[in-house]
């Protein structure tokens, strides 16, 4: 059996897109959570020099950043595939990646999210509203055009779900207990019906952010 661990603060969306991608495997790990806070120190800091979440470690290995994990995860155990054959809707799924990496995490979701959710509720500190007005442009940016991305199909880059599904879908899950994700995903034409298609999915089900996330504004 594989010996695989995953490290970090559960309620991480990053963190959720490495045990979705493991649950899509059928593989079976051990989950280390750890507490706001112990990812700066030096515990942790030793698996991850920059003190994000995630943490991974399989058969010795250790890594750290989402896709990598992620892709690595993709190659070792390659059924059900996670990347498309196809370059074209692979070159899509790595043009997703990078949204969600560039624009979308540092500019829409973390900002918001953090001022919505993870402060007011995980932390004890009040929601910065200029934080968040600010943030709306890149937002509304983003979700019309992972709208415009999805278009027509099923999933992301085709009729089965690739590694962008997993992220995407890890984000916005979080991002849906938002008033402002919830208007937003509502002007989308079909973001939100594959969304719920994604959250559906046994792997989502199985790694519900804690309930004092959900249970947000
Ligand atoms: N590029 C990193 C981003 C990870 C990241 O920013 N994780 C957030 C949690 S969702 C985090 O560690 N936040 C805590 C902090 O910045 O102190 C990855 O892909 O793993």
């Amino acid at each position: 059996m594989a010996d695989i661990s995953v490290f970090g603060i559960p309620g991480s969306p990053f963190l959720r897109s490495v045990e979705i991608t493991l649950k899509e495997k059928g593989l079976d790990y051990d989950l280390h959570s750890i507490r706001p806070g112990e990812h700066k120190q030096p515990e942790y800091l030793a698996r991850h020099p920059f003190g994000r979440i995630p943490a991974f470690e399989h058969d010795g290995f250790r890594i750290y950043e989402t896709q990598a994990i992620i892709r690595y995860i993709d190659e070792v155990f390659p059924s059900p595939p996670l990347t498309p054959g196809d370059p074209k809707a692979r070159a899509r799924m790595n043009q997703l990646i990078g949204i969600i990496e560039w624009y979308y995490f540092p500019k829409a979701g973390a900002p918001i999210g953090f001022n919505r959710i993870i402060g007011p509720r995980l932390l004890g500190i009040p929601g910065d509203e200029q934080a968040v007005a600010d943030a709306l442009p890149m937002a509304e940016t983003c979700f019309a055009e992972f709208d415009n991305l999805l278009g027509d199909k099923a999933y992301l880059t085709g009729d089965s779900i690739s590694l962008a599904d997993i992220m995407l879908g890890a984000q916005l899950d979080l991002f849906m207990e938002c008033p402002e994700g919830r208007g937003l995903i509502a002007k989308t034409t079909r973001l939100g019906a594959w969304l719920k298609r994604m959250t559906e999915r046994p792997s989502f089900a199985a790694t519900q952010p804690p309930a004092m996330l959900r249970e947000a504004a």
